[in-house]
C-alpha cells in the first residue's frame, strides 16, 4: 500500500466514524421523540378524561337547577300546598313567634317545594267607626301560572285576590271598613 492509498483509506475510516457517529445521535434524538410524544399521547388521554368528568358534572348540575328553579303555581297547586304545609299550625307568640314569622317560614317551605312565593311587609292606616289605627302586618304573595296576582294569610291558609281581605283578618282590622296601605316591601 503506497502512501496516497493509506491517505485515502484512512480518510475514508474517518468519514465512516463521523458518519456512525451523525448516525448515533440522531438515534437517540429519534428515541427522546418517542418518549416525549408517548408522554403526550398520555396527557392528552387524561385531558380528555378531565373533559369527560367535567361535562358529566355539569349535566349534573344542570339537573339539579333544573329540580330547584323556582315556578308559579297554580291556584290548585297553591292550595294543595297550604293543605299539606304546616306553618298554620305554629303557635303564635307576640313575644317570639309573629306574622314575620309565619311569612317568613312559608316562603321557606314554598321554595323548597319548588314554588315562588313572596314576603310582604305592610304599614297600613285602618279606618274604623271609632277611629284611625295604623299597624304593621306581613304575609305572602304569589304570581298564579295563570299571571293573576293573589296574596296569602300563612297563618290561615288563606289565598285572597285583595290585600284588604288579609287585613280585615287582623286583630287591628277586623273592625276598619277601609285601610290605606302608607308602605309596602315585596321581597321575592
Ligand atoms: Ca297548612
Amino acid at each position: 500500500m503506497n502512501r496516497e492509498e493509506k491517505i485515502l483509506l484512512a480518510t475514508i475510516s474517518i468519514g465512516l466514524a463521523i458518519l456512525f457517529i451523525i448516525s448515533l445521535a440522531l438515534a437517540i434524538q429519534v428515541s427522546e421523540l418517542k418518549s416525549a410524544n408517548l408522554a403526550l399521547s398520555k396527557r392528552t388521554s387524561e385531558l380528555e378524561n378531565s373533559l369527560t368528568a367535567l361535562l358529566d358534572e355539569k349535566r349534573q348540575m344542570e339537573a339539579v337547577v333544573r329540580r330547584y328553579r323556582l315556578s308559579r303555581p297554580t291556584l290548585e297547586q297553591l292550595q294543595m300546598f297550604l293543605w299539606i304545609d304546616a306553618t298554620n299550625w305554629n303557635s303564635y307568640s307576640p313575644d317570639s313567634y309573629v306574622c314575620i314569622n309565619y311569612a317568613k317560614d312559608l316562603k321557606e317551605a314554598a321554595r323548597l317545594q319548588g314554588y315562588n312565593i313572596s314576603f310582604i311587609v305592610v304599614n297600613v292606616k285602618g279606618y274604623s267607626y271609632y277611629g284611625g289605627i295604623t299597624f304593621g302586618h306581613a304575609f305572602n304573595g304569589a304570581i298564579l301560572a295563570d299571571g293573576r296576582r293573589v296574596y296569602i294569610e300563612p297563618s290561615k291558609d288563606l289565598i285572597v285576590f285583595d290585600i284588604e281581605d288579609i287585613l280585615k283578618r287582623t286583630e287591628p282590622g277586623r273592625l276598619c271598613y277601609s285601610f290605606k296601605i302608607l308602605t309596602m316591601a315585596e321581597v321575592w
